[in-house]
């Protein structure tokens, strides 16, 4: 019996020190994912929220999911769980062994129609505020357009008779520094600090055109253009990836965006002026001319 006893003893002390190392661990690892989360322009692993904001747009969406709809979320969670441990408890059979037959309530049931409704409005302020503000696009400084194609973005600056087009890099190609399913080979190039009005569309299937950091998401359809725009505040580079399911290569169509000063972006626009012209034999464009010839 004492040895027994013994026994329980030692593996509830051997469980103990287990869960406090567990918790530990947990601790490390959310305090790491934390800082790891601090300066990305990508996702992360083990991330948690959203990507840093580097653009007004996303700056408001960042405040209204942290200030508005997480209070909101965790508030109403730890009523619901306190009422029903209070249920559980208050009304458990040994407590209350003849129930009440009780089935309306004048006032539980205006109140729990009235207390959602507050709850929308005070969501719906701002959310309308936000909506409004993605969708009236400030006088442009660059104007992008970006069509899907099954399975890669195609690009296009019609002010500078550019286009290209931009496929994702393969596991075996890529180099150092360069995050997988999310490197392309040509990039699209803006300059920091002014307003990039982009013009969606699709040449197939429904695509979506989004990159988290900038709080942008079109959706892609043929025979239509949505709009959107971005203004980024921050030199960098920010990764985005088709966010509508459009076929087996889905998961594998990313948008790499480099972010840089005006005169980096000058100097660009010379070089891809030559290199990407519209008309020209754009070799840039070779996807598409394969698949057409494939279709032919
Ligand atoms: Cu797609």
């Amino acid at each position: 019996m004492v040895f027994c006893q013994s026994v329980a003893k030692s593996n509830l002390a051997l469980f103990v020190i287990k869960a406090k190392l567990i918790m530990k661990k947990a601790i490390i690892l959310f305090l790491l994912t934390l800082m790891s989360t601090a300066h990305a322009s990508q996702p992360k692993d083990w991330q948690l929220g959203f990507q840093p904001a580097v653009t007004p747009l996303m700056k408001d969406v960042t405040w209204m999911h942290d200030y508005i709809l997480l209070p909101v979320i965790v508030g109403i969670s730890v009523f619901v769980l306190f009422l029903m441990l209070y249920v559980f408890v208050k009304f458990r059979e040994g407590k209350n062994p003849t129930p009440s037959k009780t089935t309306h309530n004048v006032m539980i049931e205006v109140l729990w129609t009235v207390i959602p409704c507050l709850i929308l409005i005070v969501i719906a302020v701002p959310s309308f505020k936000l909506l409004y503000k993605e969708e009236t696009i400030p006088k442009a400084d660059v104007t992008l357009k970006a069509i899907g194609y099954q399975w890669y973005w195609g690009y296009e600056y019609p002010d500078e008779k550019i286009a290209f087009e931009s496929v994702m890099i393969e596991d075996k190609d890529l180099k150092p520094g360069q995050p997988r399913l999310l490197a392309t080979d040509t990039k699209i190039v803006v300059p920091v600090n002014k307003v990039v009005k982009v013009l969606i569309t699709s040449a197939d299937v429904n695509h979506a055109w989004a990159v988290p950091a900038f709080g942008v998401k079109r959706d892609a359809i043929k025979g239509r253009i949505n709009e959107t725009w971005f203004k980024v505040e921050k030199e960098g580079i920010y990764y985005g990836q088709c966010s509508e399911l459009c076929g087996i290569k889905h998961a594998f169509m990313p948008i790499e965006v480099h972010v840089v000063s005006e005169d980096k972006y000058a100097a660009w626009l010379i070089e891809a002026k030559k290199k990407f012209a519209m008309e020209e034999n754009n070799s840039s464009r070779k996807v598409k001319k394969i698949l057409n010839k494939e279709k032919m």
